[in-house]
């Protein structure tokens, strides 16, 4: 089956796997949540919302679609966790290998577990990056380890992890987690430096698991399972950016989207994080530009002012 679709309606010459950059997996699982259900709509909204997204990022200056962005086949495997584990894995692993930036959106946060799974066997010294309220560590949960809580129990014992905006966990979860590498909310809250710590920690390769829940629910209350006291907008794509800017990002997922049909908003808000990762990705060159044009802008309006305060002082002569 091949997508009818493009991504955000963009035209067909940017959207061809042969000269596409990047690669969007869809993975509408949503087998192993435990509260509501309906991460599986998931990606729908977000493609939705983002066709109605204005594709020119100002704060880059760049238009990152033309790099290509090619929608690969949704994995519709579903009969059980491992299996979807496995599949994603497969696919994940074929896109990498074919050097495509690799990015998937879920369904809920098991999938997650396979694309770790293929990024940490293609990258030495990998990073995983998680922001998340949950701190998904658990080891097997309702009888399998491929559950959305035991999302990032691998990558615990198999990468670099890094965990953020934690607010919530088992006790059972002390055991396994690495307290020097957490970032708790609270924390967060008081203290900006951790901004600064976090990136401080992570290799060069980092690949970043982004569950929408790690967002404060006033903001994102389209979610499995919201908990209070999240992130916000502008400090979350601060601190993306910087990591994008001063690490190799490998790849990313977004998971855990599970879409209100009367609130569409947080549906644009993933839409436009995801186009925000991947301007953050590929516009290093033309952010150095926009920085410039700040400042020629700035030095501008400065010689206007005065040139205005002349006029006005001719008008009165
Ligand atoms: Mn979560």
């Amino acid at each position: 089956m091949i997508n009818a679709k493009n991504y955000a309606g963009i035209p067909d010459k940017y959207a061809k796997l042969d000269r596409a950059e990047t690669v969007l997996i869809s993975v509408p699982y949503d087998g192993t949540s435990t509260w509501q259900k309906g991460a599986d709509k998931g990606f729908d909204a977000f493609l939705a919302a983002s066709e109605n997204m204005e594709l020119y990022d100002i704060e880059t200056n760049s238009e990152v679609y033309k790099r290509g962005i090619y929608l690969a086949e949704p994995i519709s495997e579903n009969s059980s966790p491992d299996l979807v584990v496995e599949q994603v894995h497969k696919t994940v692993k074929k896109y990498i290998q074919q050097n495509k930036f690799v990015t998937v959106f879920g369904g809920e946060h098991s999938v997650s577990i396979g694309t770790i799974r293929a990024f940490e066997e293609s990258f030495k010294n990998l990073t995983v990056l998680h922001l998340d309220a949950h701190a998904d560590l658990r080891d097997e949960y309702n009888g399998t380890p491929y559950n959305h809580a035991c999302a990032v129990y691998e990558a615990s014992k198999t990468t670099n992890l890094i965990q953020v905006g934690i607010r919530s966990m088992d006790s059972s979860e002390k055991e396994t987690m690495n307290t020097d590498q957490v970032f708790f909310a609270e924390q967060m809250i008081y203290d900006d430096s951790w901004v600064d710590r976090a990136i401080d920690m992570m290799t060069d390769h980092v690949f970043i698991t982004f569950d929408v829940d790690v967002f404060d629910p006033s903001i994102m209350p389209s979610t499995g399972t919201p908990e209070p006291g999240g992130l916000l907008w502008y400090e979350t794509i601060e601190f993306l950016k910087k990591v994008f800017m001063e690490k190799n990002v490998v790849g990313f997922d977004i998971v855990e989207l599970c879409p209100n049909p009367t609130n569409k908003a947080p549906d644009f808000m993933i839409a436009k994080l995801y186009y925000k990762m991947l301007s953050y990705k590929f516009c290093q060159h033309d952010y150095d530009d926009f920085l410039e044009i700040i400042e020629s802008t700035e030095k501008i309006k400065k010689i206007d002012k005065l040139k205005g305060q002349n006029d006005f002082g001719n008008e009165n002569d």
